[in-house]
Formats: structure tokens, C-alpha cells, sequence
């Protein structure tokens, strides 16, 4: 198994992989895991040899931080389809256009490739109890994984700002759940301070471990890609781990020799909670957190993200950018991905179509560019947010002529049974 240990990303200091941390003893930053790569990486399939694993999470097990494969809490997470979108890329002029469609997981979130790297390693570490603060999204990951691994799990939510479906996962799960009134950032203080007693084992994006596993999407890209990376990709930032973990697998190809450029990282946030999005049109060195923010993309409905500096570093190393969209435009992007794709996005998971559209209409991505949009988060998660935003559902009486009319066809339907 892959030697590795911890890193400071802040002053470089590092610390044994076993060593349960969260963040730098010494300057407090947060850790990265670095490897110590020999030939077992080469083990690998990659592109040569397909078959021999299937497409997820534990087919890159080299590139991977656990020590015993035997205890790995898994559901084949991962393998997610790379859908060609040809109806987009009519519509927007844009060559080559793709969905990285991350709803296909077994929660119905990018959260589950995290999750069963961060819950093995909970399961090393003898922890009694996991424990998250969550949008949504990570509280119904971590809790299906904890009930699989047979720990008990406390998730912590803003109260009235979690969208149903993520709500009645964690329930189902057999999750303490605890609505707190209050916002994600207040939720990810408290859990950070609880942590501290080991009888909590901390699986938000600041443990190092769950990033490991989130980085696999962008190897699972390369090999559907037939051994190639795509020009841009788009990708929602809430708490900014996510952005992160694809800038890192990129890198590792690039490292390995695989590839000689990374994809751009162009990062979209929502206009009612974009920290990251003002520091880079600002061009500061730091975040303002925001205190009031405001979403239907409750997902990423965060005003203090944890992981801004690397994703500030990310987006700006691959000459990429951070934008910020609206409501309205993650709403109008959710019904075309729906409508013209069959794909269905939660809000959250649709912001990078909305960027797409945007960065199509005004020229901030060339004609014949090769696109990757991550659409993080399935749409049966958010049910109300459709039916909110569509039309009203039809009532008709159970009879032909109710129905015809309804539909607007009913004097063609009349011509035709003269015959
Ligand atoms: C669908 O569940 O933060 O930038 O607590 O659920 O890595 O935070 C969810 C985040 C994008 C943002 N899309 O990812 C949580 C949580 C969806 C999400 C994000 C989230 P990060």
C-alpha cells in the first residue's frame, strides 16, 4: 500500500500519515497528503488494460491513503457517466461539451467518493462516532457510510436550509440529526471545536483524507476522455474542497507523465454567497467571509469556505476564473440541462451549466473548446425547488376529450377520426 504523509499547506510542515489531525499543530493551516510514489502507481490500469477494475473510486487504490484494503467501507462509488451534451453544444457553439455526471453515486452526490476514503480512515482511527456540519449533501453521504461501517453519525444543519431529499437520507441512515439555528459556517465551527474530543471523527473537507478520494473524478475524466483532459472545467465552489481535490488529480497526471497541461479550473459560486468569486476579481490574497448569505442552491449556500486558498491557487495556476451567478440563472440552467439532455441537476449541481452559458455568450471560452461540466448533485435531492419553479400541474377529468383539450389537440384529433 502507498506510503504517505501529511503537509501543512501554509508553512510545509509535515506529520505521519497515521497522526489523526485536522489542521497544522504548528500554524494551524490545513494538510494535504502527500505520497511517496514508487512503481506500484504504475499498477494502475489506466488506459491499458480497462477491464481489470472497474471504473471508481478504489481502481486508483496506489494513489490512495488506506493501509488495508479489507476494511474499506465501500458501495463502488464513483464511475460516474461523462455524458456528450450535443444539444448544448448546437445550441451555444461550443465543439464539445460534457456532463461528468456525479449524481450517479450512491447517495446521489460527489460527497460518496470522499466519504469512503474519510469513513475507512474513521474506522482506523477507533472512532466511536462521525461527525459533520453540512448543507445538505455530505450529511446524507456520511451518514450512509457511517451506517455501513456501524458508527454512529451527528450531522449538523442549518435548520430550514436543507433540501428534502438530503434531509430524509440522513434520517433513513439512522443519523442524529441536529437542525441548528443558525447557517453552515456556525454548524462548521462548532463540529470543528467538538472535534477536538476523539470520540468525534470530523469528515468535512478539512480532513485530508476525504479530498484523496474526491480526486479520483478527475482520473475517471482522463481515461473516459480515451487518455486526454478537457480544455476548461466548470465546477461549482461552495465550502471549496471539491475544486481542490480535481486540481490535485490533474496535477498527479501531469506528475506521472500522463498528461503536459491541466484543464482550466473555472469555479462558479452563487451571487447570494460568493466569497471566493470577490477575492478574485478583487485580486486579494484573502477571503471576507460573508455573514448573510442567500440561495436556492442551499448546497453551496456558504459564506466562510474552508478551503479558499487553495482553490484561490488552483483557479489561478490554471489561468482559469471564479464567477458568480444568480438565482435565476441556475434555475434557467437546471430546465436545459433537464429539457434538452434528460439530465436532471440539483440547483447547486446545474451553476456550472449556468456558467457554461454565460462563458459561451460572452466569449470567455473559444468556439472549439473540449468542456467538462461536474454536475455534483442529483435533482431528485431538491423535489421542491421544481415544483416551486414550474408551471402548474394540469387537472383534467378521466376522459379523451378532457385530455385533448388540455394538451391544445383536440380539433386535430376530431379530423382525423372522420376518416
Ligand atoms: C451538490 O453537503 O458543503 O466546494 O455540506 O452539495 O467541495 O464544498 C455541499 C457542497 C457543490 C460544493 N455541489 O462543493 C455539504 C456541502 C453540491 C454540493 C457543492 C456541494 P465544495
Amino acid at each position: 500500500m502507498p506510503k504517505y504523509r501529511l503537509r501543512c499547506i501554509g508553512c510545509g510542515a509535515e506529520y505521519s500519515g497515521s497522526a489523526r489531525l485536522y489542521s497544522c499543530p504548528a500554524c494551524g493551516d490545513l494538510l494535504d497528503v502527500v505520497y511517496e510514489l514508487d512503481d506500484e502507481v504504475f499498477k494502475i490500469p489506466w488506459l491499458r488494460n480497462f477491464e481489470s477494475r472497474p471504473l471508481g473510486v478504489w481502481r486508483y487504490r496506489e494513489l490512495l491513503p488506506v493501509e488495508d484494503l479489507r476494511r474499506v467501507v465501500s458501495m463502488n462509488e464513483g464511475g460516474t457517466r461523462l455524458i456528450r451534451c450535443r444539444n448544448l453544444e448546437r445550441e451555444l457553439g461550443i465543439k464539445e461539451v460534457y456532463v461528468k455526471y456525479e449524481g450517479d453515486n450512491p447517495t446521489g452526490s460527489f460527497k460518496d467518493r470522499g466519504m469512503t476514503v474519510g469513513v475507512t480512515k474513521a474506522v482506523e482511527a477507533g472512532a466511536e462516532m462521525t461527525i459533520c456540519a453540512s448543507t445538505g449533501n455530505t450529511s446524507s453521504s456520511l451518514a450512509a457510510y457511517s451506517a455501513r461501517a456501524g458508527l454512529g453519525c451527528a450531522v449538523l444543519v442549518p435548520s430550514k436550509k436543507i433540501a428534502l431529499g438530503k434531509l430524509s437520507q440522513a434520517l433513513i441512515h439512522g443519523a442524529k440529526v441536529l437542525a441548528v439555528r443558525g447557517n453552515f459556517d456556525d454548524c462548521l465551527r462548532i463540529v470543528r471545536e467538538l472535534s477536538r474530543d476523539p470520540r468525534f471523527y470530523l469528515l468535512n473537507s478539512i480532513n485530508p483524507f476525504r479530498l484523496e478520494g474526491q480526486k479520483t473524478a478527475a482520473y475517471e475524466i482522463y481515461e473516459q476522455l480515451g487518455g486526454d483532459i478537457p480544455d476548461y472545467l466548470m465546477i461549482p465552489i461552495g465550502n471549496a474542497g471539491n475544486i481542490v481535490a480535481y486540481w490535485k488529480g490533474f496535477r498527479d497526471l501531469k506528475s506521472l507523465g500522463m498528461v503536459d497541461e491541466l484543464p482550466r479550473l473555472m469555479g462558479v459560486q452563487a451571487e447570494g454567497a460568493c466569497p471566493i468569486y470577490r477575492a478574485f476579481v478583487e485580486g486579494a490574497n484573502e477571503i471576507k467571509p460573508i455573514e448573510n448569505v442567500e440561495t436556492i442552491a442551499t448546497a453551496i449556500r456558504i459564506g466562510n469556505p474552508v478551503n479558499w486558498k487553495r482553490a484561490l491557487r488552483a483557479v489561478k495556476e490554471t489561468g482559469g476564473l471564479v464567477e458568480a451567478v444568480s438565482d435565476e440563472e441556475i434555475l434557467a440552467a437546471q430546465r436545459i440541462l433537464a429539457s434538452r439532455e434528460g439530465i436532471f441537476a440539483e440547483p447547486a449541481g446545474a451553476s456550472p451549466i449556468a456558467l457554461l452559458i454565460r462563458a459561451a455568450r460572452r466569449g470567455l471560452i473559444e468556439h472549439d473548446s473540449r468542456v467538462v461540466c461536474i454536475v455534483t448533485g442529483h435533482g431528485l435531492k431538491d423535489p421542491d425547488i421544481v415544483l416551486k419553479s414550474s408551471g402548474n400541474l394540469i387537472e383534467v377529468d378521466a376522459e379523451i376529450d378532457s385530455i385533448l383539450r388540455a394538451l391544445e389537440m383536440r380539433d386535430d384529433y376530431a379530423a382525423d377520426n372522420s376518416h
